[in-house]
């Protein structure tokens, strides 16, 4: 079971898409478990303030220490081993192989695993998602990240979308999530993916665009070496 508890102030932006689709089926296969905490409930004062003005000057509001702090050892107070990751522009870039890792709950891991150790998909992994919103966040809240994650070059309104697509691109590699059998083995379902080549459906000719005919074949071999030579994440 992966479970990821999503610190937001604004669930119902998240919420919808982990009810749909894969991600729900994720939920109803017992293989994914989502979890909301409304950072508003750890806010300050009577208007349960969560953001303030920056030292120094400029812009915006930032995320201050004490909701995120509280939020977070709340969530720490039932499951210690939970790992904070914050969704940042300044983060590491997500990739693959990153998405690869934190499934197989190695992502924090500093060594790699030793050989034969690994799959082991079943075990307990429990992440904690921060997301920020506002003009960003005062950097003491680093000291209780384990990990930022950044989506690529340009800057979005808040962490919430980046939440969706880290977990996403996490949840669909867990075995059985995507309906391929349980007993994939952890290091091998990316390579059983089939989404990394062209692919197509009837007809066999639409509107003069037609399949190639090495995949009408039959020949499973030479289907094989096609597929080989045309796939490939884009770089
Ligand atoms: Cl993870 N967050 C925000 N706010 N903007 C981003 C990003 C993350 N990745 C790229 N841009």
């Amino acid at each position: 079971m992966i479970k990821f508890t999503i610190i937001t102030l604004f669930r119902e932006a998240v919420e919808p898409y982990l009810k749909s689709s894969m991600m729900w089926k994720a939920t109803e296969k017992g293989l994914a478990e989502f979890d909301f905490v409304n950072l508003r409930d750890f806010g300050l004062g009577p208007h349960k303030s969560v953001d303030d003005t920056p030292y120094g000057g400029g812009d915006g509001m930032l995320l201050r220490c004490e909701p995120v702090f509280a939020a977070v050892e709340s969530i720490k107070a039932k499951d210690p081993k939970a790992k904070v990751i914050l969704p940042t522009p300044v983060g590491e870039v997500w990739n693959q192989e990153k998405a690869k890792r934190l499934a197989e709950g190695r992502l924090f891991a500093t060594a790699e695993p030793p050989q034969g150790e690994y799959p082991q998909p079943a075990k307990d992994y429990h992440y904690i998602i921060l997301c920020p919103h506002y003009e960003g966040y005062d950097e003491r809240i680093i000291s209780i990240v384990d990990y930022k994650i950044s989506l690529g070059k340009y800057v979005l309104t808040g962490g919430e979308l980046a939440a969706l697509i880290i977990i996403d691109s996490v949840v669909r590699l867990i075995p059985g999530v995507l309906g391929g059998e349980q007993s994939a083995l952890i290091e091998s379902f990316s390579d059983g993916d089939n989404l990394e080549y062209p692919q197509y459906t009837r007809p066999e000719n639409f509107r003069g665009m037609t399949v190639p005919e090495v995949l009408l074949s039959g020949n499973h071999g030479e289907i094989a070496k096609w597929r080989e030579r045309h796939s490939g994440l884009a770089k």
